[in-house]
């Protein structure tokens, strides 16, 4: 899991535990980075569900103690609703953000490249026209 390249670390996973309660989730809204993986745990006496309210995934009926994991993919904000107890608030709201990891690689490699050449190339630059300006200025005043 602990992978020692850059990739590796940008697609390390996290397990987040949401228990599903009777009647809520708990906690209702949870922060997560992409490729992460939320367990969905009923934790009540009740049997509940844990569905997108888009569709995209649906744990189907949970009885108490049975779980129920989904992995996301995409930085976005996915809400999900208890089927049977959304009427009485069993909601809950899962906000995913893109990977800090992948970010970094994005910056480093925009980083290459000329932008270091540059105050290198201007300095050596400077050192050989300040060299010519001196030998030019002195050459007239000395002979
Ligand atoms: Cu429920």
């Amino acid at each position: 899991m602990f992978a020692s390249s850059a990739l590796g670390v940008a697609l390390a996973q996290d397990e987040l535990r949401v228990e599903a309660q009777d009647n809520a989730f708990l906690p209702d809204t949870i922060s997560v980075n992409a490729g992460d993986t939320v367990v969905f745990d009923n934790t009540g006496d009740l049997p509940h569900t844990a569905e997108a309210s888009d569709g995209s995934w649906d744990s189907g009926n949970m009885d108490p103690g049975q779980t129920f994991s989904v992995t996301f993919e995409e930085p976005g904000t996915v809400d999900y609703i208890c089927a049977y107890h959304e009427v009485v608030g069993m909601v809950g709201t899962i906000e995913v953000a893109g990977s800090a990891g992948s970010e970094e690689i994005v910056a480093a490699s925009s980083e290459e490249g000329p932008i270091h050449l540059g105050p290198t190339v201007l300095a050596a630059i400077g050192v050989l026209l300040g060299i010519a300006l001196v030998g030019a200025g002195l050459k007239p005043r000395s002979s």
